[in-house]
């Protein structure tokens, strides 16, 4: 083993270096975009994205991802190796510089352009400097080199302590504590997701995750195919490969679906850029398509979305006429109607993508429009030429969807006539509040009269609305269009907050008019219960799919009432937990004659309006979870498996979703 020399390169370069990743700790946000929970898995997945770019390029099969017993995360790969000699600029090591250089990682790559790379794409220096501990294991050249760094400052020389007949690179790093202040514990599901995506988006890669937190029993399938426990334990894992990349992911997105046509259309293109799209239509009525640049989910679409939409629709209208197949068609087609049941995840790769919008998530490139467009018609023409039977179920669908929209819009303009007829304007339930500046006016969606009374009684009426909603409101999941604005309840939530739904505009984007939206803060109530949830998220369910703008803003929220009261004498105690409650028994006192008294609320009915205030309303002390969507795909599938059939795991869905955010502490 060598020595440890930490004199041996403290250049003026590593002084430089050293105030870039102190700039990194000093503002962690303005490289991984929060230290909260996604900021944290930030942190992985910009360490799994050197390993998949040395994937992209030809020398990785295999990369493993750890989560290790104290929270830290292991990233293993059987590429090349970083390599591990002197960098004769830098006077260091070029592995020292990769884990010490803002923007380094790629640089020594010239052999590809660097297309992965999460949504900062800052590299391994920003995850090093974020981090207590961090250790780098290299297998190069017949050796085994090591490096460990705290904070961004190595602690050890590059050593070589061991021989290796492989290749590789491992590196296992601990988020520092004092940093994310909200939490250190990774979510193995939030992973999963990512990885998964990951897999689908780069096919052929092998994607390990294990949970060294968590046994679980291990499982054999017998000869009979039946799945039998061994009595083993086995750590928790899942395994994500996919051979055939963009169908397969449509396939896991669709999985819940009718769809109508057999097999996915895919379009793969390499002229000036990248190209890979695969679309599917299903018997449904919403439109779900993913986009990603370089790996990262363009939430915002941008040119390669524009591009694809004008394509589809270009092959599509073409074709129709050329066939005669319009004659049906009393109403004239839109944009829109070409894609009413399709699911479709384009992914570009592009050198040098600029990215606009307000979460950086939108593509700029205006090079791309065309060659999607291009790509997209002429795959879509050869479809359709190739397979008469299935263009006509499509053309079919599309003349339907353009009826359903002229009658959709017959029903609208029927709505908006008669509200302004009645004069009124806002829902007769509504309880406003007196303040009007948006910025600082809540609504509060609750469940039934009687717990929308007490809320009436116990909020803050200056900045506080209450709008009650009677029982379940429509699932929007399974209804057509003009459904959705025939039902009272979704008509109420619509005017109260002052919007129409999202709306096509000129550029092929869906978007919504957010200048007259009377709140900033959309906060769903329902009870700590099954039916309180799924409330939740037959609510949750019509803001994506009409009104997904207000999700993206961050302007929704759920409250979260709590699960039980226990009191003795005048000493209350309000607890959401299981935990919570037993300590809570612990301080006070246990057993019969003790004085304590557990409650269990069941609904936020039993509340008093003091008790709905003190746990639940007020600002100063209420904890609010922040609808997000850090994971579209993921997102939408869960939507359409939970509302497209009756299955009751719903809490699943919000619980991975709702992030607590104490926003107003
Ligand atoms: C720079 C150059 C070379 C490989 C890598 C970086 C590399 C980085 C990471 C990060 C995680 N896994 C990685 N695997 C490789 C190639 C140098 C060469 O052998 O020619």
């Amino acid at each position: 083993m060598q020595d440890t020399n930490m004199t041996q390169s403290y250049g003026a370069d590593s002084i430089e270096v050293l105030e870039g990743l102190e700039a990194v700790r000093k503002r962690p946000s303005m490289y991984i975009g929060d230290i909260g929970e996604r900021g944290l898995h930030h942190l992985v997945y910009e360490v799994v994205d050197n390993s998949i770019d040395e994937a992209l390029a030809g020398y990785c099969t295999d990369i493993d991802v750890i989560i290790n017993e104290d929270n830290s995360i292991t990233v293993r790969d059987n590429g090349r190796g970083i390599p591990t000699g002197m960098h004769q600029k830098e006077g260091r090591s070029a592995l020292e510089v990769v884990l010490t250089v803002l923007h380094a990682g790629g640089k020594f790559n010239k052999s590809s352009y660097k297309v992965s790379g999460g949504l900062h794409g800052v590299g391994v220096s920003c995850v090093n400097a974020l981090s207590d501990s961090l250790v780098a294991e290299i297998h190069r050249d017949g050796k085994v080199f090591q490096q460990r760094y705290s904070k961004g400052h190595p602690l050890t020389a590059v050593e070589v302590i061991g021989s290796a007949e492989d290749t590789g690179t491992t590196i296992t790093f601990h988020p520092d504590p004092t940093i994310f202040t909200t939490t250190t514990v990774y979510k193995f599901d939030t992973l999963a997701a990512r990885l998964r995506e990951l897999s689908y988006l780069n096919k052929g890669i092998k994607i390990n995750l294990t949970d060294k937190r968590n046994l679980v029993d291990e499982f054999v399938i017998d000869e009979a195919g039946d799945s039998k426990a061994t009595g083993n334990k086995i750590f928790k894992s899942k395994q994500f490969y996919s051979e055939e990349g963009l169908k397969e992911f449509i396939q896991y997105l669709d999985a819940g679906a009718q769809q109508i046509i057999p097999e996915p259309v895919c379009v793969s293109a390499d002229a000036i850029l990248p190209i890979d799209i695969a679309l599917q239509y299903n018997d449904g009525f919403s439109e779900k398509i993913y986009s990603y640049v370089n790996n990262i989910n363009t939430i915002e679409g941008g040119t390669h979305l524009q591009g694809f939409k004008m394509g589809l629709s270009r092959s599509l209208k073409n074709y129709a006429e050329k066939n005669n197949l319009l004659a049906k068609a009393k109403v004239e087609l839109a944009s829109e109607d070409y894609r009413e049941g399709l699911t479709a995840v384009i992914s570009v790769k592009v050198a040098e993508p600029q990215f606009e919008g307000q979460t950086k998530t939108k593509l700029g490139n205006s090079e791309v429009t065309s060659a999607v467009s291009q790509a997209t018609a002429a795959a879509m023409d050869i479809y359709l030429e190739e397979n008469p039977k299935f263009a006509k179920t499509i053309i079919d669908k599309v003349v339907m969807a353009a009826t359903a929209r002229a009658a959709a819009r017959k029903a609208r303009d029927m709505v908006q006539r008669k509200s302004v007829m009645s004069g009124a304007g806002m829902p007769g339930k509504l309880a406003d509040c007196s303040e009007r500046n948006p910025e600082k006016c809540e609504l509060f969606l609750v469940e039934g009269d009687s717990a929308g009374g007490t809320a009436k009684q116990g909020r803050d009426r200056r900045i506080q609305a209450i709008l009650p909603l009677r029982g379940k409101i429509l699932n929007v999941e399974k209804a057509v269009a003009n459904k959705a604005f025939e039902s009272q309840e979704i008509r109420n939530i619509y005017t109260a907050l002052g919007v129409s739904v999202a709306q096509d505009t000129e550029d092929g984007e869906r978007r919504m008019d957010l200048s007259k939206l009377r709140y900033h803060k959309i906060i769903i109530m329902t009870d700590a219960d099954v039916d309180g949830s799924h409330i939740s998220t037959l609510i949750l369910t019509f803001f994506y799919r009409y009104m997904f703008d207000l999700i993206k803003n961050g302007y929704v929220y759920l409250a979260t009432p709590p699960l039980y009261l226990v009191k003795k004498g005048k000493e209350e105690v309000y607890c959401w937990t299981d935990a919570q409650r037993t300590a809570a028994i612990d301080r006070l006192g246990r057993g019969n004659g003790s004085g304590v008294n557990v409650q269990r609320y069941k609904g936020l009915g039993e509340m008093s309006d003091q008790q709905l205030w003190d746990t639940t309303m007020n600002p100063e002390s209420r904890l609010l979870r922040q609808i997000t969507i850090d994971n579209a795909a993921e997102a939408e599938r869960t939507f359409s498996m939970l509302m497209g059939g009756d299955v009751p795991p719903r809490r699943q869905f919000i619980e991975e979703n709702a992030h607590y955010a104490n926003i107003d502490a």
